[in-house]
């Protein structure tokens, strides 16, 4: 069986979703393990919405298990593994992570991730990049970009192989010194830290300055009536900063 770093791996040519079809592998080796395909026919997002898909990206599943009550940390460590990942092929400076786990550069969207429970306290993290293409959307909930639009030339398999190794070493920091490590390169690297930002949950609108992370990796705002914690919602810029 193939292995990266100390992980279990298949890649398919193709699958509906990835997240579905790690499933199907970990039921198989009963180990953590992971699983890309060089295309996927029904990506999902978050709240039922669509991940487009465009041949050359890299759309990949890992499987392990994560205490529920750190869930919220491990959110936060994704993005950074992401971060650090497309750190190697950009300047540094252009790359930030969007609460709670988006990739930006440049301030458009780069990469999604999603989180969803997987069997025992199993659960899956699902990752996509946009490598040498971004796929035609409707309408993007935010600009999208891809590596290939700022001249780097590379492929999925090195991005993902890039991709293990940072996750591993960003998961060992974290077992060794403890969420603050995560916290304090999450608000380093934050898109729009300090700033004015529109939190949207539903039909909810939550205006304030960007501010801080709270202990279980939730954001703080400072708004007109104090701070406040938000475990999820979709973050905006807002468009006049007054
Ligand atoms: C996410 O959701 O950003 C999580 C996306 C996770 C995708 C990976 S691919 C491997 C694994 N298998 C899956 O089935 N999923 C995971 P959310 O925050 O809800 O953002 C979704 C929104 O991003 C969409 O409504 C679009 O506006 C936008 N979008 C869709 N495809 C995109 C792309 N390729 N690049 C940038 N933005 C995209």
């Amino acid at each position: 069986m193939e292995k990266i770093e100390n992980w279990f791996y298949e890649d398919l040519e193709q699958t509906s979703s990835t997240n579905d079809a790690v499933l199907d592998f970990l039921a198989k080796i009963k180990a953590p393990c992971i699983l890309s395909a060089r295309t996927q026919t029904n990506g999902r997002g978050r709240l039922g919405r669509k991940w487009e898909g465009a041949s050359g990206n890299l759309y990949v599943s890992f499987a392990y298990p994560i205490d529920i009550s750190k869930i919220g940390h491990y959110v936060l460590l994704s993005g950074l593994a992401v971060l650090e990942t497309l750190k190697v092929f950009l300047s540094k400076n252009l790359v930030q992570v969007k609460w709670p786990n988006d990739v930006f550069v440049e301030g458009k969207k780069i990469s999604g991730i999603l989180f969803e429970k997987g069997p025992q306290d199993y659960w899956v993290m699902g990752i996509g990049i946009n490598i040498s293409k971004v796929p035609t959307l409707l309408n993007p909930m935010y600009q999208i970009t891809s590596l290939a639009d700022f001249g780097v030339t590379t492929d999925r398999t090195k991005v993902l192989k890039i991709l293990v190794k940072q996750f591993d070493f960003l998961k060992t920091q974290y077992e060794k010194y403890g969420y603050s490590y995560i916290k304090s390169l999450w608000l380093d690297n934050a898109y729009n830290r300090g700033k004015k930002v529109t939190i949207k949950q539903h039909d909810r609108k939550i205006e304030g300055v960007l501010f801080d992370l709270d202990a279980n990796g939730g954001l703080i705002l400072k708004t007109h009536d104090g701070e406040k914690h938000m475990i999820a919602g979709d973050l905006f810029i807002r468009e006049k900063n007054d």
